[in-house]
């Protein structure tokens, strides 16, 4: 019959070609081609009606038999040539999974500024707030009000960075106390880490350093408050069994002041070069707020009393990382904060 030969030829030219079809468009080029609505199947079968019903139903028959087979290769081929087209894919982009990395190198946080966060969290941590204030400071806030009159002494001891127009680079925090208490009426708890600055230049003296200043104002508060805080911060700071003395001082700003030594962190108190054969270490200054202080900030001095004390940030983080040159801290040495990395 010359159809079913006809039907059987068309097959194997299509399958001769799906097996050699090199990509998917090829094979849809195929499917359209041999079986598509206006494909080849079709034409041969739209001359069915001519022919008697047996042979009708046998030449459908084959003609769905070569339909299927067809679709068949055409999906097989198409699954084939996918995942060629995938592995050709995946061997020219091939990952070597034993290179060595590209090492980016964690940063680290500098140990004055570590130090300098510790010790404002464990003061966060009783009650303080954070205040900030400029480091170009007026004469007035840095000096006048905090009790250092132009011809006192204290003015000299401090070597004061002066501008051209009078005013400073702050020689303290203190100023920004001066601020806070200008703006806000007690109750005050405030810290005030900054820089600060000073005409000073030596193994243990740096002409930029960081201080925490504090500051408590309320009705009733007493120096035995001072000693609980201060003791708390040493404690926290140096651990528990931290040895601690307050001598007789002398500030301007304060009334009684004091200083506060620990015991040599060392030599454990024995004498060394350290402490210089003392035992102790000298650590922060001290005192209850002069009453000339309150006034100049129109705090009333029968109501309120007052605790402050200043820090020395570059000094507490020598100690604690045992560094004997504080120049050491400011070189901008990217290899010296590596040496404290995961400190904090
Ligand atoms: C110190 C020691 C003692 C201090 C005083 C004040 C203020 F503004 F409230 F008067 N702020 N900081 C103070 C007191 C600072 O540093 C060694």
């Amino acid at each position: 019959m010359e159809l079913k030969k006809q039907i059987q030829a068309l097959g194997e030219e299509a399958k001769k070609l799906i097996s050699e079809a090199i990509d998917i468009e090829k094979l849809n080029q195929i499917r359209v081609e041999f079986l598509g609505k206006k494909g080849k199947l079709k034409n041969i079968l739209k001359t069915l009606g001519k022919l008697s019903p047996e042979e009708r139903k046998e030449i459908g028959q084959l003609a769905n038999k070569i339909k299927e087979e067809l679709e068949q290769l055409l999906k097989g081929r198409q699954e084939e040539l996918k995942k060629k087209a995938l592995e050709e894919e995946l061997s020219k982009n091939k990952i070597d999974i034993t290179l060595p990395p590209h090492w980016i190198e964690a940063g680290a946080s500098h140990p004055v500024i570590s130090t300098l966060i510790e010790i404002s969290e464990t003061f966060i941590s009783m009650g303080f707030s954070v205040a900030e204030g400029p480091e170009v400071e007026k004469e007035e806030y840095n000096f006048d009000m905090l009790n250092i009159p132009k011809d006192h002494p204290a003015r000299d001891m401090q070597d004061t960075f002066f501008l051209n127009n009078g005013d400073v680079l702050r020689t303290h925090t203190s100023p920004v106390q001066i601020r806070t208490m200008l703006k806000q009426k007690p109750p005050i708890a405030v810290i005030a880490p900054g820089r600060v600055y000073r005409k000073d230049a030596d193994p243990t003296h740096s002409p930029m350093f960081h201080q925490i200043e504090g500051l408590l104002v309320d009705e009733n508060v007493t120096f035995r408050d001072l000693k609980g805080i201060l003791k708390v911060f040493l404690e926290t700071t140096f651990g528990k069994d931290i040895p601690i003395r307050f001598r007789p001082s002398y500030f301007p700003f304060t009334e009684p002041s004091a200083e506060v030594d620990i015991g040599c962190t060392v030599c454990g108190g024995k004498g060394c070069r350290v402490c210089k054969g003392t035992g102790w270490l000298e650590i922060l200054g001290c005192g209850m707020v002069d009453p000339n202080v309150f006034k100049a900030v129109d705090i009333d001095p029968d109501k309120y009393t007052g605790f402050a004390f200043g820090l020395g940030v570059e000094r507490i983080a020598m100690l604690k990382y045992r560094i004997t040159d504080i120049r050491l801290l400011f070189t901008g040495d990217l290899r010296f904060n590596h040496q404290f990395k995961g400190i904090r």
